[in-house]
């Protein structure tokens, strides 16, 4: 029976896919329905005037965070966090690269999915974005003022750090929850033997409410399922967090006759607060492990990485009453809470049915036992005690929710390619609007915290075929924007992304802009290759290295003739831009080097290598045109034989 339920979901699925690619044929670029008549009005922002939200996109797999601004869809910025960018020389020059080492060395790529903004009293407060990279895990925090990736941290003993990066209301914990169970330690053993021995570990990351550093607090070592998403509870639920399981069958293959068997899977709510006190009074148990905290100092415009040694683990079985299962059919993907933190939605991708649960009657079954069986030692919760409500059948394959702050949810539904939405407390379907096509996130501003922004819905897509222009096998990766302000939603905008958008997070402007840094100021660079005086600008050589010292500013370089280097040589350019100017950026390339300095910030140092090959005398220039005289900042190296 449920294999024959598995087999109908599958033909629902590829139906509903090839549904939405003849209808994407068919609407082509001509008027849709909810196409707002006057669209261009509501996202034009005009010449020099400046938008209302910044959007943080997911860059996907292109390992990325890109900046956006609302309602515009205009790209602001790629800030590169876990792969390498030569326009910015990140993860190139000496002074960015430990920002990419791993225990399993330089890694410098990553696929990064879910972007989350740091709150206070549980409303986004501006300061820092976290974001996950999946494949090795890890965690980054993005400084707002700076908009660079202050600090990279690994998360050991997990593999597909998928459910991450989500804060708690006071920002106390990011959270990295693991998408593959795995041995933990990790040995040889069968695949086959996955079932009762691997185990998920769920990361609880604490953050300095000061510095934003972060460190791994605990890691809780749950049964071998899957951990997809994850979401804090809010307000009167702060204190707990909540995770989405698929494949609890615990298979090792998961072609879905093996994975999808069971009618419900659970969400896993997790007491943290109980967690933190047992850890407070010396519980869990610290064990090996090898994992990279990387670090980008301000002062010294530089990173250092650190390799770590152990790491706290906590059996739930040692803290009574942390950790219950709620079950919830089918394969939930996403996990939400509502802004009043009452309602937490189970998205069951391969349900049609929408599951919510109430916290107040979870606390309820828990204070009077009512358990229905339990999973390796963990209490399973009756599926009728939580349950709040049901949204009946709004459409096929749901992901994401996010809330408005005015009491309706819009949920993401892939297969049926559309966003719907409905009320919570009366479950009642009030709307929904075709996306275009097979939306995964939703995004509104401020939406996953106790205060949302409720006048745009984002939705991010994963196929856009016939949106563009064509652009060859490979098609541009898209996002929708909504107006939500009425009672019907109203599509505005198309705009592209970069990478797989998978999630976003918005903010009012406002709140993010008023701290944005102009300047590094030259007097505090502590770099410790800074040249600050042009009269420290010079040439040394040791043993067959060379250090330049160099400096920058409209329009030369000092010094701009550079005798004395050899074939053979290993020569360092520590170049400080000497600029006071905003928006004053110089740089510098160098014939043949395999990297470059291609934008140094006024007040900052940076340093890159160059090896010589043949004598000769080669030039360098400056790539950013900064002045009248920009093509007149350049220099020559001379080089000898050896
Ligand atoms: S996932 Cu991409 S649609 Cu990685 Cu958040 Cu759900
Ligand atoms: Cu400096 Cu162009």
């Amino acid at each position: 029976m449920k294999r024959t339920i598995n087999i109908l979901v599958s033909i629902i699925m590829v139906a509903g896919l090839v549904s939405c690619n003849n209808g994407g044929n068919k609407r082509g670029n001509k008027g849709q329905g909810g196409l707002a008549t006057n669209a261009a009005e509501k996202v034009y922002v005009a010449p020099g005037e400046h938008d209302e939200f910044y959007a943080f996109v997911s860059g996907g797999f292109s390992g990325q965070l890109s900046v956006y601004g609302l309602p515009s869809g205009r790209l602001f910025k790629v800030i590169p966090v876990f792969s390498q960018d030569p326009e910015k020389a990140y993860g190139y020059n000496e002074e960015s690269k430990p920002m990419l080492e791993t225990s399993y060395g330089f890694v410098p790529w990553g696929d990064s999915h879910h972007p989350d903004i740091s709150q206070t009293n549980g409303e986004l407060d501006g300061r820092w974005v976290f974001i996950n990279e999946n494949n090795t895990p890890r965690i980054a925090r993005i400084d707002l003022t700076t908009f660079e990736t202050a600090e990279i941290l690994e998360v050991p003993n997990s593999a597909g750090n998928h459910s991450s990066s989500f804060v708690t209301e006071n920002t106390e914990y990011v959270v990295a929850g693991t998408r593959f169970s795995v041995p933990i330690p990790q040995r040889d053993m069968p695949i086959k033997d996955y079932k009762g021995n691997f185990k998920g570990a769920l990361s609880f990351i604490s953050v300095d409410p000061e510095s934003g550093s972060m460190a791994i607090k605990f890691q809780l070592l749950m049964p071998g399922f899957d951990y997809d998403l994850s979401h804090p509870g809010r307000d009167k639920s702060h204190g707990w967090f909540f995770f989405t399981t698929y494949n609890t069958e615990e298979a090792n293959t998961l072609l879905e006759v093996n994975a999808s068997q069971n009618d419900k899977d659970f969400i896993a709510a997790v007491n943290w607060k109980k967690i933190e006190e047992y850890v407070n009074n010396g519980g869990g148990t610290k064990v090996p492990a090898n994992y990279a905290h990387n670090v980008y100092n301000d002062e010294t415009h530089s990173a250092t990485s650190t390799m770590l040694k152990e790491v706290l683990t906590v059996n739930p079985l040692d803290v009574p009453g942390a950790v219950y299962f709620l079950p919830t059919p089918k394969s939930p993907h996403g996990c939400d809470v509502d802004p009043t933190g009452e309602y937490i939605v189970g998205n069951g991708k391969l349900s049609a049915d929408l599951t919510v649960h109430s916290f107040t009657k979870m606390l309820d079954a828990i204070e009077k036992k009512k358990f229905d069986g339990e999973a390796y030692g963990i209490p399973i919760l009756k599926f009728e005690d939580v349950l709040a409500g049901v949204v009946k059948q709004p459409g096929l394959g749901p992901l994401h929710t996010e809330f408005d702050g005015k009491g309706n949810a819009y949920t993401t539904f892939f297969i049926s390619s559309e966003v719907v939405k409905w009320k919570l407390g009366t479950w009642e379907v009030v709307d929904r609007q075709p996306v275009f096509y097979s939306v995964g996130h939703g995004m509104i501003p401020g939406g996953n915290s106790r205060k949302p922004f409720g006048k745009y819905f984002v939705a991010l897509n994963k196929i856009t075929k016939d949106r563009y222009l064509p652009t060859g096998p490979e098609v541009t990766q898209s996002a929708q924007l909504f107006d939500i302000t009425g009672d019907k939603m109203e599509l505005l905008l198309d705009f592209p992304t970069i990478g797989e958008p998978h999630y976003a997070a918005g903010i009012p402007a406002e709140i993010v802009a008023k701290n944005s840094k102009q300047i590094f100021k030259l007097s505090e660079n502590k770099h410790p290759y800074a040249t600050l005086t042009d009269g420290d600008a010079r040439v040394e050589r040791k043993g067959n290295e060379v250090h330049i010292y160099m400096t920058m500013i409209r329009s030369h370089f000092n010094p701009d003739n550079i005798e004395g280097v050899k074939v053979g040589d290993k020569v360092f350019f520590h170049v400080t831009n000497h600029e006071q100017d905003y928006d004053v950026p110089h740089g510098i390339s160098m014939i043949g080097a395999n990297t470059s300095e291609l934008l140094i910030m006024p007040g900052q140092t940076e340093t890159f290598i160059w090896y010589p090959k043949q004598p000769g005398v080669w030039p360098f220039y400056c790539p950013d045109f900064c002045s009248a005289l920009h093509q007149e900042m350049q220099g020559y190296v001379r080089v000898s034989p050896a």
